[in-house]
């Protein structure tokens, strides 16, 4: 069943069907069918030449990064992915300029290896991971997630990572963990706006234990087949699909497990602007600007339609038992 199939075309693709979505789609199609257990001699042969077909088309110029299709229900695959130059061009990086150019030009910088992730508080196993060790805690999987930053833009990236809880189960929180922080790099000497005074360095965002423990939370090292761009976060960033962009913090350095609400960078800077709690939500407006919709990056040209954005970032069948009987208003 499955040999037919393989022979029906996916062996030999004619030439004019090797453009980079098909050679996506077929890749993804292996990974699938080598999830399944299905790879074999034949398809080994077609993996080979696949992967050297693939090896023209990849996004960057980054080392590979192999995954499975996720298991998690997060895709959106009923959208198109943005395109990996505007997802790799455009960016929230404050460490490296407030501009959306700026990540992309500055953040060659960024000293990837060695890395290490400190793991503490409120834990029976506190650990310090080398990078290394961290992308090996458990199976890489592609997941296909909007972003949705506050601002009003929103794109669509085939991320790869695993769920953060992999690595909390690991570390065991202790019962009166209920919050966890993340703490972000911060290096004078790498990344030029830190000593500016934009934001108080380091970079900390939060979350609740459940919102932490949710499948969907994503412990990400790569996009589009590929280790992260140091703009988007290298070498690991957290994705937390159903709240607002800046929820996920990129260049993770610390991980603490709290009884306290952590306090955020965004909120320190603008208590009013920032809650903790920043879940997608049209129906609350920032101060400044509606939240009603967004635009896609990559289709913004002068006529393209605004979007309608989405409760939770359309996440909310998965998500939004976690804030039942919740105030959002008041819990912004
Ligand atoms: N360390 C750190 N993480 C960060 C930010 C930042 O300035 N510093 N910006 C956040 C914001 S506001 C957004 S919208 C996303 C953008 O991620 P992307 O560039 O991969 O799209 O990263 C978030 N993580
Ligand atoms: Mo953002």
């Amino acid at each position: 069943m499955l040999i037919k199939r393989l022979s029906d075309g996916f062996i030999h693709p004619v030439p004019s069907e090797i453009t980079p979505p098909a050679v996506y789609a077929r890749r993804r199609e292996l990974l699938k069918l080598m999830a399944a257990g299905a790879a074999g001699p034949v398809l080994a042969g077609w993996a080979a030449r696949e992967a050297l077909a693939a090896d023209a088309e990849r996004p960057g110029k980054l080392a590979q990064l192999a995954a499975s299709k996720s298991g998690v229900d997060g895709a959106v695959t009923m959208e198109k992915v943005t395109e990996y130059k505007h997802a790799t061009s455009y960016n929230n990086f404050y460490e490296f300029g407030t501009d959306k150019a700026d990540p992309a030009h500055n953040a060659h910088t960024l000293k990837t290896r060695p890395w290490t992730v400190e793991v503490e508080g409120l834990v029976k196993k506190p650990a310090k991971y080398a990078i290394e060790d961290l992308l090996k805690l458990s199976a890489q999987e592609e997941r296909i997630y909007r972003l949705r930053c506050v601002e009003g833009w929103s794109m669509v990236i085939p991320w790869i990572g695993y769920s953060l809880s992999k690595l909390i189960e690991k570390v065991e929180p202790q019962p009166g963990a209920k919050f966890v922080e993340f703490v972000t790099l911060a290096d004078k000497k790498t990344m030029p706006f830190v000593g500016s005074n934009v934001l108080d360095w380091p970079y900390v965002e939060g979350l609740r234990m459940d919102e932490a423990m949710h499948p969907l939370t994503l412990l990400s090292f790569g996009m589009y087949g590929e280790v992260l761009p140091n703009q988007n976060g290298a070498p690991v960033r957290l994705v937390v699909p159903w709240k607002y962009g800046f929820k996920s913090a990129k260049s993770l350095v610390r991980i603490r497990f709290t009884d306290k609400e952590p306090k955020t960078a965004w909120n320190k800077a603008a208590a009013n602007e920032y809650g903790f709690y920043s879940n997608v939500n049209p129906t609350v407006d920032h101060p400044r600007w509606s939240q009603a919709t967004e635009r896609r990056i990559g289709e913004d040209g002068l006529f393209a339609k605004k979007r309608k954005t989405l409760m939770f970032n359309g996440y909310e069948p998965q998500v939004g038992q976690l804030y039942a009987g919740m105030d959002l208003k008041k819990n912004y």
